[in-house]
């Protein structure tokens, strides 16, 4: 039997001893790598946080003290010796374990994730808990490079700092973000590594903080003004989370197990503040995933998905290119992903127009404000989900001001295997109510190409194109020109039942068309195009020949774009439904298979629409 599977709950790892720990490690790289091969999943990451779980797991009580991971796409480890081993094969599958730290999965995910750069401001909320209840758990926090790159973690920091309270945040710093760190406290951080001075002030802090734990407080306290003093005298330059009021300490080898576990034993009662420096290495333990730390962040399985064409990423991000090389003017924005939204192209042909500003959506947004008002011609690519973060630099700095920003929102729907931290259900929702600003929703690759050429041309105002994650669904319709924003497209011109489709929901109303048309029944099909602002004279003019509309969006359902037409259409006789995300977080599976969940499959829209028309 290996090691692994003698451990049913966390605290067998307790029992071991270092070399079985060492043993084990090896075998939780493993398990990750055959798994991962089957399901995909965030590969790299976890395979660089082996022995840190382990040694975290040796040393803290995860019944009792909180260990909350941020971002959560490296808690694979963390999930197999948590009691999910035998689960484990099913991550991020129809019914399985979540790809993340989740609540409702686990007692030992005591907060769950997906979102990067949450878990100071988690754990500083657990400690105040803790403190105020009169309970004395630890409170841990482990934290990538990228994700401290994040507002919320500085906001977290500073709070903490103020406190003064007991909480451990781990920075597991692999110098990588999904591509490689960006910005001024990645350079500090490297700084923290690679400056002689903090080396040797390691050794005396480890000496120091190495006898703490025996001896008294006034001892201890003494001992924090030395290295105080220390720190003073020998080492120039302070890091930022000690001016922050957070000790720091570190660098940390963070594969060497024994190492790693006698340090947590020595800062895990420290009674403040603590930022332990783990340096770790992404994909460690394989060698391609060492190799491109990149490429293997996420690995995907799926065969190649249904639809047409190229994907939506790929058409924006040669649209991209195509727009750079006429105006350069035209600038690129992203919050930490180059690669996912497709702006390396860009990125590698002009670099000095491509800004990759760190995990930082709401400085990503004001920023582009900042570039236009300046001139320039930003494009922000950032993921529909992401953009929940920015949504008041939208509101505040971008269309109040009327700022010309394009918000070029790709994976707007549903994602898949993610889950629910990852779809993008609430953009069009979020983004209807705001004035001043344009939203447009191309349902083909040709279409989007042609809108962001129409997006960068306005002058005035901000504009929010959305558009899904893969492809096209298997419609073939000739692309059209963009219409003027409040005009949409007549695809099919019908009597029975007209349907509004938002994005690629025009093209399975198409489908769901042919379906009906078997039966005998004539739908129209319009795709608005711009949802805001919305073609309100075509649509009630369509509105006034038809017996029924059914609207359908890949979006929540509660103010959406089918609740915009509800209430424009509220004063007229004819029925009106529509389809959309329902009040609730989608689970994680294939993103087809989500789409029948919930009705958006062309036979589900054909079959609402069938049974208007008969006024059932
Ligand atoms: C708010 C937000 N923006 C973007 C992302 C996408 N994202 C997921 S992981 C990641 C990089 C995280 O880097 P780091 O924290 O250093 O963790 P590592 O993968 O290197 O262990 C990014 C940008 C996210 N999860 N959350």
């Amino acid at each position: 039997m290996s090691i692994l599977d003698g451990i049913d709950k966390p605290k067998d790892v307790i029992a071991l001893t270092i070399e079985q720990r060492m043993d084990l490690a090896d075998e939780i790289r493993q398990r990750i790598i055959d798994v991962v091969s089957h399901t995909g999943g965030h590969l790299a990451s976890s395979l660089g946080v082996v022995e840190l779980t382990v040694a975290l797991l040796s040393v803290f009580d995860p019944g009792v003290d909180r260990i909350i991971w941020d971002v959560g796409h490296q808690s694979y480890p963390w999930k197999l010796l948590t009691g999910r081993k035998e689960r484990f094969h099913t991550i991020r599958q129809s019914g399985g374990l979540s790809g993340f730290p989740k609540r409702e999965e686990s007692p030992y995910d005591v907060f769950g994730t997906g979102h990067s750069s949450t878990s100071i401001s988690a754990a500083v909320g657990f400690a105040l808990a803790r403190d105020l209840t009169g309970s004395t758990e630890r409170v841990v926090s482990v934290i990538g490079d990228g994700a401290m790159t994040g507002g919320m973690a500085l906001e977290g920091l500073n709070h903490l700092g103020h406190l003064g309270t007991q909480v451990l945040i781990i920075l597991n710093d692999n110098e990588m973000s999904i591509s490689p760190n960006v910005g001024a406290l990645s350079k500090h951080l490297t700084r923290l590594i690679t400056d002689p001075r903090y080396n040797r002030l390691k050794t005396d802090v480890w000496n120091a903080l190495g006898r703490l734990p025996s001896l008294g407080e006034r001892v201890r306290i003494a001992a924090h003004a030395v290295t105080a003093g220390l720190k003073k005298t020998l080492v120039t330059p302070a890091t930022l989370f000690d001016d922050f009021g957070v000790r720091y300490i570190g660098p940390v080898p963070g594969h060497d197990l024994a190492a790693l576990t006698g340090v947590l034993l020595r800062v895990r009662d420290i009674p403040g503040p603590v930022l332990l420096h783990v340096q770790t290495r992404k994909g460690k333990g394989f060698e391609p995933a060492e190799k491109d730390a990149t490429g293997y962040h996420g690995v995907s399985v799926s065969p190649s998905r249904p639809g047409v064409g190229e994907s939506f990423t790929s058409a924006f991000s040669r649209a991209m290119v195509d727009l750079g090389r006429e105006d350069e003017r035209i600038v690129a924005v992203t919050a930490a992903m180059p690669d996912g939204t497709g702006l390396s192209e860009f990125a590698s042909e002009f670099p000095k127009r491509f800004m990759d500003v760190g995990i930082a959506e709401q400085h990503a947004v004001t920023f582009a404000c900042g570039l236009a008002f300046g001139g320039l011609k930003p494009v922000v690519a950032i993921y529909s989900t992401f953009l929940q973060r920015a949504l008041d630099q939208v509101i505040h700095d971008a269309a109040l001001q009327k700022a010309p920003i394009v918000l070029a929102l790709d994976r707007g729907g549903l994602v898949g295997e993610d889950g629910p931290t990852h779809h993008g259900a609430f953009d069009i929702s979020l983004l209807l109510p705001v004035p001043n600003l344009r939203m447009g929703a191309p349902r083909s690759c040709g279409m989007l190409v042609k809108m962001l050429g129409a997006a960068v041309a306005f002058e005035e105002g901000p504009t929010a194109i959305r558009y899904p994650r893969g492809r096209a669904p298997d419609v073939v319709l000739e692309t059209m020109d963009i219409p003027p924003p409040g005009t949409g497209h007549l695809l099919r011109d019908g009597r029975d039942i007209l349907m509004i489709g938002v994005g690629v929901m025009a093209l399975a109303a198409v489908q769901a068309a042919d379906l009906l048309e078997e039966a005998g029944i004539s739908a129209s099909v319009f795709d608005p195009v711009w949802l805001k602002p919305a073609p309100v004279e075509q649509i009630t003019d369509l509105a006034s020949r038809h017996r029924a509309i059914l609207t359908i969006e890949e979006g929540s359902l509660e103010g959406g774009f089918g609740h915009h037409i509800l209430s424009l259409l509220s004063d007229s006789s004819v029925p009106i439904r529509c389809l959309g995300l329902p009040d609730s977080y989608q689970r994680h599976a294939d993103r087809q298979e989500l789409l029948t969940d919930v009705g958006l499959d062309p036979a589900s829209i054909a079959n609402v629409a069938a049974a208007m028309v008969k006024g059932e």
